[in-house]
């Protein structure tokens, strides 16, 4: 499974966790690189000493290259960005925004940056802005999404630039990593899985929502706030839908959501918390430590690999 980017980010798997906000702490990214990934601690809307210890605890944690997710929505994110300089982190993830300002302290520094993108556009941008690869991530995804699918936006994107793209957005199991290669990309990123690990410090019911919930309940809310998110369904989206629904302004929708994420991670608010999970959470039913998530993604490539090829060698699928 070594591709081009395994030599670029120094790790042995093109498998990359998602930086998913409260949850993506020391300990997920250190048992995600621990298991020969690359591991993320996502900086969300923290401030900056927050993430500045997680960088330190990490280092306890693992000798392995790991990075941090910057949300550039985040009213911290010039300061996250200057623990990011001072800490020299291998690997910069951004999302929710443009990263253009950043790149070229980023690579000065030799931290490799590679911004989530949702769009054509925003790729080839990012490519010409100095970018080592861009993370193309479809509207499968949980949280912030975009429009397009994973399907249809790698190999548009991968047509569209020379770096490598990482796919994500659905992607839970093997089968959709041999997908994601066969759209063109160079490696793959989770979310959702990682999530339902046993070193993910969210609480055990934000997980067995995910394992609980079937192929069409992460679904989306905050389309008219220009935020759409991805989220189990429960009181809170069914309250947000109807705030949307008699056209409630900004200020009402965002005071719902206000640490609500918070509240589902940290307290196992399942009812009144925001469950951001992508829409592979249906396929999702176990909770198991990083190292095996790692080991059968990697194991069990060649089996759907050697399935693919009866359809190109004429041998009896039996
Ligand atoms: O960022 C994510 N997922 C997230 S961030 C987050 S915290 C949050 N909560 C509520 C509202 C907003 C944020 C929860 N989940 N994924 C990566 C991602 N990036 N998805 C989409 C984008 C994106 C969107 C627009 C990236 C760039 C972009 O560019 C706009 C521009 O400035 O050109």
């Amino acid at each position: 499974m070594k591709t081009s980017i395994c030599k670029t980010l120094n790790i042995t798997y093109p498998i990359i966790q998602g930086g998913m906000a409260w949850v993506a702490t020391a300990e997920l990214a250190a048992a995600v690189s621990n298991a020969e990934g690359l591991g993320l601690i996502a900086a969300g809307n923290a401030p900056a000493d927050w993430v500045e210890n997680e960088i330190i605890k990490a280092r306890t944690l693992t000798d392995k290259p790991f990075g941090v997710n910057v949300m550039l929505l985040s009213p911290f994110v010039d300061e996250v960005m200057e623990v990011i300089y001072r800490q020299k982190v291998p690997v910069v993830t951004t999302g929710a925004g443009n990263p253009g300002k950043y790149i070229e302290k980023l690579k000065s520094i030799g931290t490799k940056i590679l911004p989530v993108v949702p769009s054509v556009a925003l790729a080839k941008r990012m490519e010409k802005e100095g970018a080592d690869a861009v993370i193309a991530e479809g509207t499968e995804a949980g949280g912030h999404i975009g429009e397009l699918t994973t399907m249809t936006l790698i190999p548009q994107v991968v047509d569209a630039v020379d770096i490598p793209v990482i796919a994500a957005g659905g992607i839970g199991d093997s089968r959709a990593v041999v997908a994601a290669m066969a759209l063109g990309a160079q490696g793959v990123q989770l979310g959702t899985r990682f999530l339902c690990s046993n070193e993910c410090i969210a609480h055990e019911n934000y997980k067995n929502a995910i394992i609980k919930a079937k192929d069409r309940d992460a679904i989306v809310t905050g389309r008219s706030t220009g935020h759409p998110v991805r989220t189990i369904k429960n009181k809170l989206t069914r309250d947000f839908d109807k705030l949307e629904a008699r056209k409630a302004s900004i200020e009402e929708l965002e005071k719902l959501g206000k640490g609500r994420l918070q509240a589902a991670v940290l307290e196992g608010d399942a009812k009144e918390g925001s469950i951001m999970a992508g829409q592979i959470a249906g396929l999702i039913c176990d909770i198991k430590p990083c190292h095996d998530i790692i080991q059968e993604l990697v194991n069990n490539t060649c089996d759907v690999i050697n399935r693919i090829n009866v359809f190109c060698g004429g041998k009896d699928d039996e």
